[in-house]
């Protein structure tokens, strides 16, 4: 199937020619959370915290089993689980919200069928012809009026007939048709969140409905508007309350007065508006493009060249995050905005330990800041409930988030050890708000809502982090994220740590803000443990020097520093990067999808593009063929874990931009980890940190032309062969 998607619906289309399923999936419909118990309380262990000396004290004397066990009982968060919410009880999970079948009469054979996405336009179509009638149907999603459109049309004589159902998962409340609007109330049944589908039905043709089936008789031409809302609230405590029947009718209401093409226009311009930034070309691109993707995903892996598939992929990517994360709507999740279950793996949530954050790794440097909204909005949500934990778990001031988050608030640690123990998820989130600021130079932003909850999760390291009997400040207990056993000081936190209190000083510096603060800041950072070279050459994962040459797991945690991190880099700490790259070879090239495309960030920040590349191509392999490990790609270039997992096309499309353009550092680097098979091309319209926006175009892997556009003043540096070039943005705004 293929996805559509305004930001607040993902769609799924699977252009069936006799019977179209459309799947729908609003991301605020979801069960768990207060509504489904009354003893729900955020997952929050009352004083749990207590346990923390004890389980330092164990470790202290090398206990590590016995301080694993008590972390397990006293450290873990709390779900309740009865008979009818097992699986992930009151957390919850995001649920479908159901499909719409539209059976179509064909009457003969179909011919020259095609099904496709056209992401220059952001319109799905499906087309055929059948006993000599011409089909055609055209699908949008709609984000500045809230509504999808499903377009079907026929030539046919006396008009086709169509039948509409909508089916759920959840408990029917109502249904009903009249004057051309269909709607179905319903509930979840674990949590009883009530939600409305409702369609608007225009038809030439004659429209019953009789139990439960909307029938299209002799239509030539039959459009389906669709809105869907849910009583979910991003409210603490309770979650509830929003009018989703009045949110319906108000959708409706607003574009009343335009037809369909004013809603088609208005849909593509919009889209335009963020699409139409960006331009990747590499030599060759257009070649394949008249194969079938799903063809092409094959022969590339059977090796044909195909540069196309890689702007396409990455073209791609950016067309997801436009439909799945636009401002008002809830953030991306594991499943995108795409999910299609009542049961989704790991509950289809906002998981922190690396998922979420890579889900909006492309979005300022791809030029899409705007979309980097839901994330920046979310996370704020999250402070009031993350004080409580941060309270409770670790006795600290601030606010945490842990490994798993639902929309109700769960900021606890995991309610099992050691996946669910990672007070790192806040502080992670936190350099969203730095990154956001770093390319968009918005120093109101920066004051009034970066800075703050910054601020707060920075007290909440600050008050985590426990000295060592070297005097280090060290993260303990801890856990790397889910791989290996308890420790005295995770890597991953440490990093983590020491970005979060970089960001702070570096954001009072730019607004001469909170002196008292900043020197906090900086002598806590500065007596954090460093990353350390262990035995064997490697970056160390854990305080102990206990890497295992011969792991191969999929998270690479104690990498932080070098990406999305910055502790790390070839140029200032060419020694750790060094043992930074023996520890990624020891994790090979292969892994879950959101793995390998980590490691094309980290091959990329290495400047290795030959590397990257070649990992880069892992992650295309079709997943469906069997025995080549996990990750890869499926037939609609969703990438896989398995199942279906969005994190690995974000985390790839920041990777393939990280291969032409780098600017950490301060230094603007062009063309840093050019792999040798894009010896041609150009790229316009990527954002480098400065809310710089760079042209490049190269030719035998060496750079031709490159421009700079900025506001006029602005001052930066960019790489010159080796040589740092100071500028300043002259009157003309850009810089050759
Ligand atoms: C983390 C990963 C898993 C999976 C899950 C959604 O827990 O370790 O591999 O991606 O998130």
């Amino acid at each position: 199937a293929l996805p559509i998607g305004n930001g607040y619906v993902g769609i799924m289309f699977f252009g069936g020619h006799d019977k179209e399923q459309l799947q729908v999936c609003d991301a605020t419909l979801w069960e768990g959370g207060p509504g489904s118990n009354p003893e729900y309380n955020f997952g929050t262990r009352n004083g749990a915290w207590k346990n923390l000396e004890p389980i330092r004290k164990l470790l202290k004397n090398g206990k590590l089993e016995q301080a694993h066990e008590l972390a397990n009982k006293g450290l873990t968060g709390v779900i309740h689980q009865n008979e009818s919410n097992k699986g992930f009880g009151d957390y919850g999970s995001q649920q479908t919200m159901g499909d719409l079948f539209v059976s179509v009469q064909n009457g003969g054979e179909v011919e020259n069928y095609e099904r496709g996405l056209n992401i220059s336009d952001a319109t799905g179509f499906v087309n055929y012809q059948s006993n000599g009638v011409n089909h055609e149907r055209k699908y949008f999603a709609n984000y500045p009026s809230k509504v999808v459109v499903y377009e079907f049309r026929n030539d046919a004589k006396n008009g086709a007939d169509y039948e509409l159902n909508f089916k759920t998962p959840h408990i029917k409340i109502s249904e009903e048709y009249s004057n051309s609007f269909y709607a179905f109330v319903g509930k979840v049944a674990g949590n009883n969140m009530p939600f409305e589908y409702k369609l608007k039905i225009d038809s030439d043709g004659d429209v019953e409905f009789i139990n439960g089936s909307l029938r299209v008789t002799n239509s030539n031409k039959l459009v389906i508007y669709q809105a869907t809302a849910t009583g979910y609230k991003n409210d603490y405590p309770t979650y509830n309350g929003n009018e989703y029947l009045a949110e319906n009718n108000k959708t409706f209401t607003d574009f009343q007065g335009k037809t369909l093409n004013d809603l088609y226009t208005q849909h593509v311009n919009d889209y335009h508006s963020l699409y139409n930034r960006v331009d990747l070309n590499l030599a060759g691109s257009s070649l394949r493009d008249s194969i079938a993707t799903n063809d092409r995903l094959l022969e590339y892996h059977e090796g044909a060249k195909d540069a196309g598939l890689i702007t396409l992929f990455f073209q791609y990517n950016r067309y997801l995050m436009i439909s799945g994360s636009r401002p008002g709507t809830m953030p991306l999740n594991l499943q995108g905005k795409w999910n299609n279950s009542t049961n989704p793996a790991w509950a289809c949530d906002y998981h922190m330990n690396i998922n979420q954050q890579m889900l909006y790794w492309p979005v300022e440097i791809a030029n899409l800041s705007e979309c980097h909204g839901p994330l920046l909005d979310y996370t704020e949500s999250l402070v009031v409930p993350g004080r409580v934990s941060a309270k409770e778990f670790f006795n600290a001031r601030g606010w945490t988030v842990s490994t798993m988050n639902n929309p109700f608030g769960f900021t606890a640690n995991g309610w099992g050890f050691p996946w669910g123990y990672f007070p790192g998820g806040g502080a992670w989130l936190c350099s969203h708000f730095w990154e956001h600021y770093q390319f968009t130079k918005d120093k109101k932003f920066l004051k009034e809502r970066a800075y703050p909850i910054m601020k707060e999760a920075a007290l909440f390291w600050i008050d985590l982090l426990v000295e060592d009997e070297n005097g280090n400040l060290v993260s303990c207990p801890s856990y790397s994220p889910e791989h290996g056993g308890i420790s005295t000081g995770a890597s991953m936190d440490h990093q983590i740590a020491y970005n979060l209190l970089s960001n702070c000083i570096n954001a009072c510096d730019v607004l001469s803000i909170d002196k008292e603060f900043r020197a906090l800041a900086l002598a806590t950072r500065d007596k954090i443990c460093s990353p350390k070279i262990g035995s064997w050459g490697q970056l160390q994962e854990w305080n102990e020097d206990v890497d295992d040459p011969k792991n191969t797991h999929r998270h690479v945690s104690h990498l932080f520093a070098l990406y999305p991190g910055e502790q790390i880099s070839m140029g200032k700490t060419p020694e750790l990067a060094e043992a930074a790259k023996k520890s990624l070879i020891a994790r090979s090239d292969n892994g879950t999808g959101w793995s390998r495309a980590w490691k094309v960030n980290f091959w990329a920040r290495l400047k290795d593009g030959n590397h990257a590349y070649k990992v880069l191509r892992g992650l295309l392999k079709p997943a469906d063929i069997k025995g080549l490990g996990r990750g890869g790609a499926y037939d609609n270039l969703l990438c896989t874990h398995p199942p279906f997992q969005l994190d690995g096309n974000m985390g790839s499309c920041a990777g393939i931009a990280e291969m032409l353009l780098q600017s950490h550092g301060g230094v603007i680097e062009l063309l840093p980890a050019l792999p040798d098979v894009w010896k041609k091309g150009s790229v316009k319209g990527f954002k480098a940190r400065g809310n710089f926006e760079i042209a490049i175009e190269w030719d035998n892997g060496e750079l031709i032309t490159a421009q700079i556009k900025g506001n006029k003043g602005d001052t930066g540096s960019y790489k010159k062969k080796k040589k740092t070039v100071d500028f300043t943005i002259p009157e003309s705004g850009i810089i050759y």
